[in-house]
């Protein structure tokens, strides 16, 4: 993973190295609100209004100040080092907008599945969606206050998931929390590839 130097005479400007992550899981679990949270840029959200024509649909329990739903994608940008800089895409939690999901994950270098213990079957179709595709992902617990804390290994067993998938707490909201979590996943990409990065 190095980054690119410019070869004109005289010029030190490093380029830095562009990576593609999918920040993904269910209805409401946080994923724009972690794209928000990290982005360097304003992020690009395309948000529209949740209304009564989504009730029976839209499941709000545990969200219910929830006002508002991802209809496309959300799109941040975060330098993870000098050398490293990490374009984010939030995929949208709905069913209906699967048909969305293949081409925002054209690229990916890999993906966070963000998930809600209190609606933990939400980010199964997104699990099984990076297990088919072969892209490294990270199950990132979205720690949302009153919501019942399990540890990392029980959610490991409640998804099923592989021994070599890192599942880390985090706080959606949180700068600093949801850089560890990227972090984390380009750590998982790099091992698995056999390289190593550092984040300093
Ligand atoms: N208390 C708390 N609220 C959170 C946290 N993360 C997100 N929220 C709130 O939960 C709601 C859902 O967050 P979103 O970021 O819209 O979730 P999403 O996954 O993008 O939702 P969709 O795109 O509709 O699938 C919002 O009202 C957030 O303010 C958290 O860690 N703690
Ligand atoms: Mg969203």
């Amino acid at each position: 993973m190095d980054s690119v130097r410019s070869d004109r005479p005289g010029s030190a400007r490093r380029v830095p190295l562009a990576l593609k992550i999918l920040i993904a899981g269910g209805f409401g679990a946080g994923k724009t609100t972690l794209v928000g949270a990290v982005s360097e840029i304003r992020p690009l959200q395309t948000e529209e209004v949740l209304t009564d024509a989504g009730i029976g649909t839209d499941d709000l329990d545990g969200v219910e100040g929830k006002t508002t739903t991802t209809v496309a994608m959300d799109f941040g940008r975060i330098s993870i080092n000098d050398d490293l800089q990490v374009y984010l895409f939030g995929t949208p939690g709905q069913d209906r907008f699967w048909f969305l999901w293949d081409e925002l994950a054209f690229g990916a270098l890999g993906a966070v599945v963000l998930a809600d213990t209190r609606r933990l079957a939400d980010c199964f179709p997104s699990v099984d969606y990076f297990e088919r595709r072969g892209t490294p992902f990270v199950v990132a617990v979205n720690c949302f206050e009153g919501a019942q804390r399990f540890g990392t290994d029980a959610v490991r067993g409640a998804l099923d998931l592989d021994s070599d998938v890192p599942v880390v707490l985090c706080d959606a909201r949180s700068r600093q929390s949801g850089k560890g979590v990227l972090v984390r996943l380009v750590e998982h990409v790099a091992a698995r590839r056999g390289m190593t990065v550092s984040a300093n």
